[in-house]
């Protein structure tokens, strides 16, 4: 949200900066100028072959993107599923205190950090895909049965977030992404199983609780409908503008059907929902972002330069982010969206980067 300063006249506009104004006018000077952030999740935690959490390199100096192409990626994703329940791991293996340091390493050198969030489904205790709980949301909501323990679980994670801090105590501002592919139906938060009023109060409890009443200033709010189904009716599921700064689309390449009909359906629904959602940023006054993207094991050789390149022309994004490259074994060689030495597009990924006004982390500092 842009801060309005009602105190500007009398006090200094030093005193009316916000943790989060630099990101925000980051972002916008690259949309400005026709450029976009680069991102990529969990790219300080772990690579196709390595994995800080494992092997003790705590240095937080590797990463697949660097190895290919000589810097860090602009924005570093993070994620905190797990967390919630007083986790020391989240869902992927992640360490809660590397986790942090990541986060502010990443700052430190100048970049931009984001987070979402796949909390478990409260109801159940399986995972956030887990849908046979009935609406979970009404049940957390104020008034739901289990609204108390929810507040605990958001409390862990409020305690996090509002842990990230530099030696000097100035909290790190972060990109928060949660409930995110609202439009689809395989989170519990999802389309088919709560109400767009259950949906929008889940949003601005959270906002609420963090914000009002935990104090944390750091955090960008950032929705990411998805899908090809939703695009008339999303705007049903919008907490409304006081409680969002950017909207970004989550749209992959589906591996789920041929290639040569996977790739143009990609290009062709990513253009017609960036569209729709550009239209409702610039209404709104929002920030337009790409913010999860990619194609599992990159198996086209030009993913980079011909198809998400063609998907992403002349849209004002701020930013896209690729998801992971898990280090896993017997997954590592399919579960990967950026390029890794020795892998699938580096030269794609170089190219794509070079021509297309990508930046990297040494391009915003
Ligand atoms: C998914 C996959 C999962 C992972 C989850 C949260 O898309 O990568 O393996 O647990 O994201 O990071």
């Amino acid at each position: 949200m842009k801060k309005i300063c009602v105190l500007a006249a009398m006090l200094s506009i030093a005193a009316c900066t916000q943790p989060t104004d630099k990101v925000i006018s980051t972002l916008e000077k690259a949309v400005a100028e026709g450029k976009v952030l680069y991102g990529h999740q969990d790219d300080l935690m772990y690579g196709h072959t390595w994995n800080a959490n494992e092997d003790g390199d705590h240095s937080l100096e590797r990463s697949d993107v660097k190895a290919v192409t000589g810097d860090y990626p602009a924005i570093l994703g993070l994620e905190l599923g797990d967390f919630e329940l007083g986790a020391k791991k989240n869902l992927d293996g992640n360490d809660i205190d590397l986790t942090r340091e990541a986060a502010i390493k990443h700052y430190q050198r100048g970049g931009i950090v984001t987070i979402s969030w796949h909390p478990d489904n409260p109801v159940t205790g399986s995972d956030a895909w887990d849908l046979t709980g009935g609406n979970v949301v009404a049940r957390i909501l104020k008034g739901g049965d289990l609204h108390e323990m929810w507040m605990e679980r958001m409390g862990r994670i409020a305690d996090f977030l509002g842990s990230i801090k530099t030696p000097d105590g100035k909290p790190i501002p972060i990109i928060w992404r949660p409930w995110h592919e609202h439009t689809g139906s395989w989170f519990w938060w999802g389309w088919d199983f709560c109400s767009a009023e259950e949906y929008n109060a889940l949003w601005i409890l959270t906002y609420d609780f963090f914000v009002k009443e935990r104090g944390l200033k750091n955090l960008i709010w950032a929705i990411s409908p998805n899908g090809v189904d939703w695009w008339e009716r999303w705007p049903e599921r919008y907490p409304g503008d006081a409680y969002v700064d950017i909207v970004g689309l989550d749209m992959y390449c589906p591996t789920w059907m041929p290639q040569q009909e996977a790739i143009p359906y990609y290009i062709k629904n990513t253009r017609l929902l960036l569209e729709s959602l550009q239209g409702f940023a610039k209404d709104h006054g929002k920030i337009l972002a790409f913010t999860e993207t990619g194609y599992e094991g990159l198996t086209y050789p030009t993913w980079w330069t011909e198809v998400l390149a063609a998907a992403i022309k002349d849209f004002p994004i701020a930013y896209l982010l690729t998801w992971r490259n898990t280090s896993e074994p017997g997954r590592r060689d399919v579960h990967f969206y950026a390029p890794f030495p020795g892998g699938p597009t580096e030269n794609d990924f170089c190219e794509f980067i070079e021509n297309n006004n990508i930046l990297l982390l040494n391009d915003i500092k």
